[in-house]
């Protein structure tokens, strides 16, 4: 049956039979891994009704944004400055890339060893299955991996695509050239929106992105409670909503539900069963809808209760300073906050080492699950490095790489159940 949004679709030039397909899937998966949960909060409710409105209310949203003059930017790396983006007036959407419905399509153009990642964005594109990628008016990419980096070339045959040189070092050399990095996309941003960006408008954009991390780092405090107030699957999917969603409403959403989980924290109440085992999850992002892992670790008598991941606190750990007066020192505050972002595209990169094993102290996990994407170099090769890390810390760890298929569930569950037993 035809839906309220068909047209909209259709004028996106979406594949309409593949996309309802595509729905369907996602309705179904959501419902298995989500609705099944006993004891969420009522906040959650929120984040349900977004994500059974993903491709409707928001697009909508958007496509009147876009008819009021805004301009659309979208996003796959968390290095991309939203503060200058919303300063200029435009509306900036992170696009998901975490399922793997076009992969056939991805293959065609990309080698079959990519990771799945990049696979599910150029497949989005190919198959005509995503309204934010249609939406979007320019889609900035980075020179973070050599995968993303060369996949740019071939999505910009079908997109206006945008790549932002990001640094592989943190020398005093590699901060200046992020911060002309910066400087040209300010310029490109400014030059799309038709919107010169002025003091005012960048202090008020630092403050809404600091506001919405700052409420994400008060869902992660709450959330290191014992007994655990809220599962990990919940908080993650917290965190995938927070790229996508209105940057002011989402905030004032997420702040209702933390009064909720302050208040079920003070009753001493808990999701989990005593002897739950706590556990924080590491490495690559999870994007919609890619909740495979966290599902089978809290179907393991294990729960979730970190993410050291751009879905989670590599996104949200730090904020950008305010209190500058000139646009100059802004500028330079957006760059230092963006120079701290561990990803593991640096080298050496030794915070993110540190970062892991100070999270998993104050977490009080009982072990870490670093996880990454299948052919992903960056963060498969630094698992090493994480280990032994963690090892020194006394704090066990197990390294999973998958993809978004559903093929080695069993496996996964068979090799986390083990871990989990271990961790007793
Ligand atoms: S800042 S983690 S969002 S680059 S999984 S595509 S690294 S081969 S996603 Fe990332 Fe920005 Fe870094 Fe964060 Fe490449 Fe690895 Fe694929 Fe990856």
């Amino acid at each position: 049956m035809p839906s309220a949004y068909d047209q909209m679709w259709e004028k996106l030039n979406l594949d309409l039979e593949a996309h309802e397909g595509l729905l369907a899937v996602l309705g179904k998966f959501y419902g298995d891994i989500y609705m099944s949960q006993q004891g969420r909060l009522k906040g959650m409710e929120y984040l349900d009704f977004v994500l059974s409105e993903v491709h409707g209310l928001r697009i909508k949203e958007l496509q009147d944004a876009k008819a009021s003059g805004k301009k659309v930017v979208g996003t796959f790396c968390v290095f991309v400055p939203e503060e200058i983006v919303l300063a200029a007036g435009a509306v900036q959407v992170g696009l998901c890339a975490g399922a793997e419905i076009g992969k056939a399509e991805a293959e065609k153009v990309l080698p079959r060893n990519t990771c799945a990642l990049i696979k599910s964005f150029v497949g989005f594109k190919l198959a005509k299955l995503c309204p934010f990628i249609e939406s979007c008016d320019l889609i900035v990419g980075e020179t973070t991996c050599d995968g993303k980096k060369k996949a740019y070339e071939i999505f910009a045959e079908y997109s206006p695509v945008y790549v932002m040189e990001i640094p592989q070092m943190k020398a005093a050399c590699d901060r200046e050239l992020w911060k002309s990095e910066v400087g040209r996309f300010k310029s490109t941003v400014e030059e799309l929106t038709g919107n010169k960006i002025a003091a005012g408008d960048l202090r008020d954009s630092i403050h809404l992105v600091n506001e919405r991390r700052r409420v994400l780092q008060r869902l992660n405090r709450l959330r290191a409670a014992v007994p655990v107030p809220i599962s990990g699957r919940d908080a993650l999917l917290i965190n995938q909503i927070s790229f996508y969603d209105d940057p002011v409403r989402f905030t004032a959403k997420i702040s209702e539900l933390c009064d909720e989980l302050e208040q079920r924290v003070k009753s001493g109440a808990g999701i989990a069963p005593d002897g739950t085992a706590r556990l924080m999850l590491s490495g690559c992002p999870m994007a919609v809808p890619n909740w495979k892992l966290p599902y089978i670790i809290e179907s393991s008598r294990a729960v979730v209760v970190g993410e050291e991941s751009c879905i989670g606190t590599r996104n949200t750990r730090d904020l950008v300073q305010e209190g500058s007066a000139t646009l100059d020192d802004m500028i330079d505050a957006i760059v230092d906050r963006y120079m701290r972002i561990d990803c593991a595209c640096f080298t050496p990169n030794t915070e993110r080492l540190d970062n892991i094993v100070n999270m998993a102290r104050e977490l009080g996990v009982k072990g870490v699950i670093h996880y990454a994407l299948s052919f992903c170099q960056p963060y498969s090769m630094e698992a090493y490095k994480v280990e032994k890390a963690l090892s020194a810390a006394g704090i066990p760890m197990l390294a999973i790489e998958t993809d978004y298929s559903m093929e080695d569930v069993e496996q996964l569950k068979t090799r986390v159940e083990a871990f989990v037993e271990m961790t007793r």
